[in-house]
């Protein structure tokens, strides 16, 4: 049985017995919480250790510190053990949807970690019952800021129409797809010593690239730690593993992506693709699926197929439809003097990729048009014009970047209009600066305006939200993370919003009260809910993540040359 005994000021100390059984009980000056029973023996070590801001996510970079010292002092104790089992047990249960569970293993030892979201634990400790051998954990906690900030937040938006809990529940269901190409610098791992090319461009030489798949996918997962939510990781053709045999473009299967497949079950995340129309000897000129030459555009045709069944690859062993997404950087540095061929050629070559049928269910396509390139910026082939009309006469999806437009042109606009004749679109997030289309995300009036058109047109689940920057001038790890950050943090402004009010006004006619609210909802408390958001999905709060990605960068990046 679990006994508990409290309080010290304005601490709430638990003190927890080793046993079995299921156990919830309320009293006076006394809380208590409850453990699952899971076989007879539950030894329960901690030791003097304290920590601040305690967050269900960090217990698991956790977890091997506290073993070890536990380990090292009581090492007796947990050889004598035939459960080993280590529970870990924060405050006390409230509300049963504010309590998770987590198990790690640690060789024999099993950690049963149990948090309250709402409280920072200030310290465990541990005491044996010398009259049965038992052990006891005390841990105490305190009610903390964060979650006092967000009852009164809460309070704010529920007096303009806003339900803050349900505006959560929708963010989380909300995954973005996270490219990989910001870890290094849209390098690859094919090693054909190409220039980038494709009118795409690089900048910066902060240190600590990722050199590897396994690195880049260390430095991922360090990224997706920090980020709250569940999310989905996209990746180029040209991250193929060739593991010393060279396969070219046209003959990759899934042989190549085999150990993405799997890191990406093992992190129980979905996995989207792009073809690779660039950095490629076949490429050098400019022109992949317009090309004049049958040869070269039978091979990118080739390539396009085989990156769609790699893709249906990817749904099939995730159980998430894949998004295949096509771009080519086909175009023309000056005025051309037939715009109308590559465009026929184009749209042949697409029909022959796109004629090959693949079960919707694992992999689903999308084109995305481009403006101008570096290198092409008379004329591009596959401009916004061509792909509308081709996505909707083939009823593909059509990707929006935000980056591929007039500088003073906007994707949120085209959401709702797009819509309508699709069922579904794509985004790639970006952010244009000059002739850059890739700057890392922020949260601009521009990014709300895309996450205020997503929810408020009620287009959750018709719109693939996905990321498109690199930046190589920064640490590429905190890009991903404040990117990521970002979008989310517009996506949860645009469900705070109280468009349900803005909408009836309109309705009404009375533009004044809708621009008054609108601009009053601008301040309401947002980051408390925000800040909320975080601790509840285990990441850190506020720049938080920051410490943690410096630390990544002193422990592993700055280790690479
Ligand atoms: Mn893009």
């Amino acid at each position: 049985m679990f006994s508990a005994k409290s309080v010290l000021g304005g601490m709430s100390c638990a003190l927890v017995r080793t046993a079995g059984l299921t156990r919830t009980r309320r009293a006076v000056g006394l809380q208590y919480f409850r453990l699952c029973s899971w076989g007879a023996a539950t030894i329960v070590v901690l030791l003097d250790w304290t920590v601040h801001s305690f967050f269900l996510g960090r217990l698991f970079n956790l977890g091997s510190r506290i073993l070890d010292l536990a380990a090292q002092r009581y090492s007796s104790l947990l050889d004598q053990s035939s459960t080993k089992t280590i529970a870990v047990c924060c405050s006390v249960l409230r509300e049963s949807s504010c309590l998770q569970q987590h198990f790690i293993a640690y060789g024999e030892v099993r950690i049963f970690a149990y948090a309250r979201l709402d409280c920072d634990v200030i310290a465990f400790n541990i005491r044996k019952n010398n009259h049965d051998n038992s052990y006891q954990i005390i841990v105490m906690a305190t009610r903390n800021r964060i979650h006092q900030a967000y009852q009164l937040a809460k309070e704010r938006y529920a007096a303009v129409g806003v339900d803050t809990e349900k505006a959560l529940k929708t963010l989380a269901e909300i995954s973005i797809s996270i490219h990989c190409w910001q870890g290094d610098d849209v390098g690859g791992f094919e090693n054909l010593g190409e220039q980038l090319g494709g009118g795409l461009a690089v900048t910066g030489n902060y240190p600590g690239k990722a050199r590897t798949p396994d690195e880049l996918r260390a430095d991922f997962q360090k990224a997706l730690s920090l980020i709250p939510g569940k999310h989905r990781f996209n990746i180029h053709a040209c991250y193929a593993e060739m593991r010393g045999k060279k396969v070219d473009r046209n003959e990759l299967s899934v042989e190549q992506f085999k150990n993405w497949i799997a890191w990406a079950k093992e992190l129980k995340i979905a996995l989207d693709f792009n073809q690779t129309y660039f950095a490629h000897p076949k490429a050098a000129d400019g022109l992949t699926l317009s090309h004049p030459d049958n040869a070269i555009r039978k091979f990118w045709i080739e390539h396009g197929i085989r990156c769609r069944e790699i893709g249906a690859e990817f749904g099939k062993a995730l159980g998430k439809t894949c998004l295949t997404n096509l771009w080519i950087p086909d175009g023309m540095k000056d005025t051309p003097a037939d715009r109308r061929g590559p465009r026929e050629r184009l749209l042949e070559s697409l029909d022959q990729i796109f004629s090959k049928k693949i079960d919707k269910r694992y992999n689903v396509d999308s084109v995305e048009g481009k403006l101008f390139g570096i290198g092409s910026e008379s004329y591009v082939v596959g401009s916004h014009e061509f792909y509308l009309g081709y996505a909707v006469s083939r009823q593909i999806l059509l990707t929006l970047d935000a980056g591929h437009y007039h500088p003073t042109e906007t994707i949120a606009d085209k959401i709702s209009a797009t819509l309508m004749y699709l069922p579904e679109i794509a985004l790639h997030v970006s952010r244009g600066i000059r002739w850059d289309s890739d700057h890392v995300v922020t949260l601009t009036d521009d990014l709300e305006a895309i996450a205020q058109e997503i929810v408020w047109g009620g287009y959750i689940g018709r719109v693939r939200i996905g990321l498109d920057y690199f930046d190589a001038s920064i640490n590429r790890v905190a890009a991903w993370v404040i990117g990521t950050r970002n979008m989310i943090k517009a996506l949860l402004l645009a469900l705070l919003a109280p468009v349900g009010k803005l909408k009836q006004f309109e309705a009404k006619g009375d533009f004044t009260s809708r621009l008054a609210l609108m601009e009053e909802a601008k301040t309401l408390p947002a980051g408390a809910v925000w800040d909320y958001y975080c601790e509840l999905m285990g990441v850190p709060v506020g720049d938080a993540w920051l410490a943690e990605v410096k630390k990544y960068e002193k422990d592993v990046l700055s280790k690479r040359q």
